[in-house]
């Protein structure tokens, strides 16, 4: 069994400490009203877009998500959020030392002790959650469940989905598929990006992802009889037909769209095993990116 696959099978027990941690109310979380930036990189800025779009819609204070590497410096913010399941990825710390001293800071991190730490007011660690696998599933996922709880949301059933999710069927017939798309909408756009990740990750398979109604705007154009399309959360008036009509599987969301990814993750090592491809090692990646 890869490392990647009992990862996935801890989420629910992971989910549940890190409701149990917003239940403490950790230092350094964004407070309603402020100007909030979140960074991050791959799964982490995926992580970012998704908490941005919920705080946002909660009403709690413009959220920006930004890639650590292309953080806008000149621009005001009350508090700057970096996410890092390593705490060591290059972009984040030098992103995180150029605003030290400026705003409030935070990073949340599986790793505490690593330099992250050196360019922050406050760290929140999950590091129950941390990974042997260099292909990230419960930390992004725990960080959501902690920071959903933190938005006020009710995270309480988000553990019994998940085991759902561990053992709900998979779409048919991996193997036929030669191309996967998914789908969200608000806050699920970030998911999709992140499922699209995992996809490509562990599976080196074509994957994509949009919000839904931008599909239409020239995507559905690759979508075939050997393509699976994946649409976390409702789908937008009218999709669901429009994608059927192109021989496409469009397949719909069963559960909380939190707990959808964790089929999602499912599905991309189910792909990488069809493929002999080994999904702890993906190919060219490491644990994080460090640049000389
Ligand atoms: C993020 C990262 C991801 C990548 C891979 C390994 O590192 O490099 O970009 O997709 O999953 O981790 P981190 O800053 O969250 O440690």
């Amino acid at each position: 069994m890869s490392h990647a696959s009992w990862e996935i099978a801890s989420q629910p027990d992971c989910w549940r400490q890190a409701a149990d941690l917003a239940a403490t109310r950790p230092t350094g979380l964004p407070q309603p009203g402020e100007r909030v930036a979140v960074i991050g990189c791959g799964t982490s800025l995926f992580m970012a877009q998704t908490y941005a779009a919920l705080r946002e819609t909660a009403g709690q204070g413009d959220t920006d998500a930004w890639p650590a590497s292309e953080f806008p410096t000149g621009r005001r913010y009350d508090r700057v959020v970096a996410i890092s399941r390593s705490g060591t990825t290059t972009e984040i710390l030098r992103t995180m030392a150029a605003v030290y001293g400026k705003t409030a800071t935070l990073a949340i991190t599986a790793a505490p002790t690593t330099p992250v730490r050196d360019h922050v007011d406050h760290v929140i660690a999950l590091d129950f959650a941390d990974e042997q696998s260099v292909v990230q599933t419960r930390f992004p996922t725990s960080l959501l469940t902690l920071l959903r709880a933190h938005l006020g949301q009710d995270v309480s059933t988000l553990p019994a989905q998940a085991e759902r999710a561990l053992v709900m069927p998979l779409p048919g017939d991996l193997a036929g598929f030669r191309q996967f798309t998914f789908l969200g909408t608000g806050w699920t756009v970030g998911l999709a990006h992140e499922a699209a990740l995992k996809t490509r990750e562990a599976a080196q398979a074509w994957a994509e992802s949009y919000p839904g109604m931008e599909y239409r705007h020239g995507p559905i154009a690759i979508a075939d009889v050997a393509s699976l399309v994946w649409m976390f959360g409702d789908a937008p008036d009218g999709l669901v037909d429009e994608v059927r009509a192109t021989g496409a599987e469009l397949e719909p969301s069963l559960l909380d769209p939190q707990a959808e990814l964790v089929r999602a993750q499912r599905m991309a090592i189910e792909l990488a095993t069809l493929r002999h491809l080994d999904p702890d090692q993906p190919r060219a990646l490491t644990r994080s990116v460090i640049l000389t």
